[in-house]
């Protein structure tokens, strides 16, 4: 199926009929913000007429989404003044049972959540479901999901900060808050209980106390930490905020164990880091570079560690929490901008990605020291030294696993694809428009998907702190065989700063982050549930019936080695793919990994598949293992797991 030309969407005058006819209603009875789970949204009222709405339309709003869609934006700008002249009014009469707004009142969240749903039906009817796949769920979360790794055990982990804002024209984060509400929190999602509030269950962080001089104990603040797997399952979670100084760095090396579903704290790292970014080796331990140090922002360390420290063993068994200190690698990696990329490629060497085209490295974690790579040859806006965050993947490299990167988000002014293959950058073939904050995720079949992504942080391209969003960063895109991007569907809220993404086992991707939109479009902020998630199926779950996997290895899995594995359709069975379950934030996920299995035999219902030859290839640790028909549809994943024969082995 091709792509069809989206059908025009609501009309203006379809929509000041609509808005009439509220105004009817509310005539004759109260028509009041409902505010409670379950309430339908009340509809906006007629205020202004439609010269107003199309004085206030932008020209470039019209070229870049068409007139309709500028048209809904007119009207939410119009509407969002009209509300803060209300709010500002001595006397304004406030919600006494909602409380004081903060000047963001709940009809506007009312009034633009139903703007974003009502423009995302109309612009997804011209997406045929079997080509492009199909947005199917919207619910909220307990958490904003700014943080998010897909556990061995199939839930989600979803953590952030406790909410101090309800304002999204207002900070959101905590970030320059120093004490007790610089506080962390964290979530379980189980995909399998469902949508509904008793889906989710609070794991809070460890109780700590920060060298801040507030002497407070808090649920530890390790937002805009970084993250990544160790080999028994469990994540290393490392840094956070200390608070003020615009991003200043906590010293926090925290482990979620998935089995027992706690946290534990192990000795502090010995610099903070706001911002890091950690990445697994083919050794299973774990590098953590940059972040900003405790001294605020503009400090990044130059200091590299690593856990646990060479002197502890690396945690291989489920069971085996690791208590151990970091310690220090020997080279530095002098990052002069934080949430570097990171990448362990199958020649076992880490490759750190810098936002600034000339810091870009080869880290040897044997020899413990650092190469030069070349530049990377993006030509980045005049005044700008570094990208934004944005995405980047190490794209999938057959049976011996990725021998490169791609960079991909992080400039909008730049829709260019980069990698970085061999020692050599190659500019790629262009996505349709450039964006920051977005994330690339491997599909089963190898294939790319972008979703999320913004004009700048906190900017969703009408100024910072303006929830109003340019549309069309809320188009999924996808990357075929030849490496050309087309755009699909598009998510409900515009998701920028803090969005994340996760493939489930079931082949189902779940989309969550960004407070500030949570909030903007949340008419039930004060209810706890303040975050959202979108469920997104992809084209192959509306293809037809899938391949099956019937039962894999519990056990651990050496290298270069074979398993059987059984399936109810054998015959339909023509790849094997591991997939490494994303752990991101922040357009970051150093993890993400697709590698091929061969598959060496076939006796009824069972296939016998090789593991990967060596560690470099997959790290250790567990991996989603789907079996796909020769059109790319995928089984539902088994989780695997991926061991060396001794513990801590050589690459
Ligand atoms: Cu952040």
């Amino acid at each position: 199926m091709s792509r069809v030309k989206p059908s025009p969407r609501i009309k203006l005058t379809a929509l000041l009929s609509a808005c009439a006819i509220a105004s009817a209603v509310a005539a004759t009875s109260s028509l009041i913000a409902p505010s409670r789970a379950g309430a339908a949204p009340a509809a906006p009222r007629a205020q202004f007429t439609a010269a107003q709405v199309r004085a206030e339309v932008r020209p470039a709003e019209v070229r870049a989404l068409g007139r309709d869609e500028a048209e809904y934006l007119a009207w939410g700008r119009l509407e969002y003044r009209a509300a803060q002249q209300q709010t500002a009014k001595p006397g304004a009469r406030r919600d006494e049972e909602e409380g004081p707004d903060n000047g963001y009142p709940d009809p506007l969240r009312i009034r633009r959540l139903e703007m974003l749903r009502q423009t995302q039906a109309a612009t997804n009817a011209a997406y045929d479901s079997r080509v492009f796949g199909k947005f199917t769920d919207y619910f909220p979360s307990p958490d904003y999901g700014d943080h998010i790794a897909l556990l061995p055990t199939g839930k989600v982990l979803l953590f952030s900060f406790e909410a101090i804002q309800t304002d999204p024209t207002q900070e959101p984060a905590p970030t320059n808050i120093i004490g007790a509400h610089n506080a962390g929190r964290a979530y379980l999602w189980d995909p399998k209980e469902g949508t509904k509030p008793t889906a989710f269950k609070a794991v809070p962080p460890p109780l700590v106390n920060l060298p801040d001089g507030k002497n407070a104990l808090r649920p530890a603040p390790f937002f805009c930490a970084g993250h990544a797997f160790l080999p028994n399952g469990m994540l290393g979670v490392f840094g956070g905020n200390l608070g003020g100084n615009g991003g200043a760095g906590a010293h926090l090396s925290l482990i979620f164990d998935p089995w027992t579903e706690q946290w534990t704290r192990n000795p502090d790292m010995s610099v903070g880091r706001w911002y890091p970014s950690v990445v697994t080796g083919a050794d299973g331990r774990q590098l953590i570079m940059s972040g900003q140090s405790d001294l605020g922002w503009g400090t990044p360390t130059p200091v590299v560690e690593r856990f646990p420290a060479k002197s502890h063993p690396v945690p291989v068994n489920p069971g085996e929490v690791p208590h151990a200190p970091v310690d220090r690698f020997r080279a530095d990696a002098p990052f002069t901008t934080d949430y570097p990329q990171l990448f362990s490629l199958n020649d076992g060497k880490i490759y750190g990605l810098g936002r600034t085209p000339n810091e870009q490295w080869k880290f040897d974690p044997k020899l413990e020291t650092r190469t030069d790579l070349p530049p990377r040859p993006d030509q980045l806006p005049a005044g700008v030294t570094a990208r934004n965050y944005g995405s980047a993947v190490a794209l999938p490299g057959g049976y011996k696993g990725p021998d490169s990167a791609l960079i991909l988000g992080g400039d909008r002014t730049d829709p260019n694809t980069y990698l970085l293959s061999g020692g050599h950058w190659s500019k790629q073939k262009p996505r349709a428009f450039g964006r920051t904050q977005d994330d690339t995720l491997i599909m089963p079949d190898g294939l790319l998907m972008t979703v999320n992504g913004a004009f700048d942080i906190r900017d969703y391209g009408n100024g910072p702190y303006n929830p109003n969003a340019d549309l069309k960063y809320r188009h999924t895109e996808f990357r075929d065989e030849q490496g050309n991007w087309r755009l699909g569907p598009v998510q409900r809220l515009p998701r920028g700063y803090h969005s994340n993404a996760v493939i489930l086992p079931d082949g189902r991707v779940m989309i969550t982050g960004d407070e500030l939109q949570s909030i903007a479009n949340n008419p039930n902020i004060k209810s706890g549930m303040n975050g959202t998630i979108e469920i997104y199926e992809p084209s192959y779950l509306h293809n037809g019936t899938r391949p099956d996997l019937n039962a894999a290895p519990t056990g651990s899995l050496h290298y270069n080695k074979s398993f059987t594995v059984t399936s109810k359709t054998p015959d339909r069975v023509t790849r094997a793919v591991l997939l490494a379950p994303i752990t991101s934030t922040h357009s970051v996920d150093t993890g993400q990994r697709h590698v091929e299995l061969q598959i060496t035999g076939r006796s009824g219902g069972q296939l016998t598949l090789q593991t990967p030859p060596l560690a470099a290839a997959a790290p250790p640790g567990y991996y989603m293992l789907f079996l796909l028909d020769s059109t790319g549809v995928p089984s539902v994943a088994k989780w695997i797991k991926l061991e060396e024969k001794q513990s801590g082995g050589g690459i």
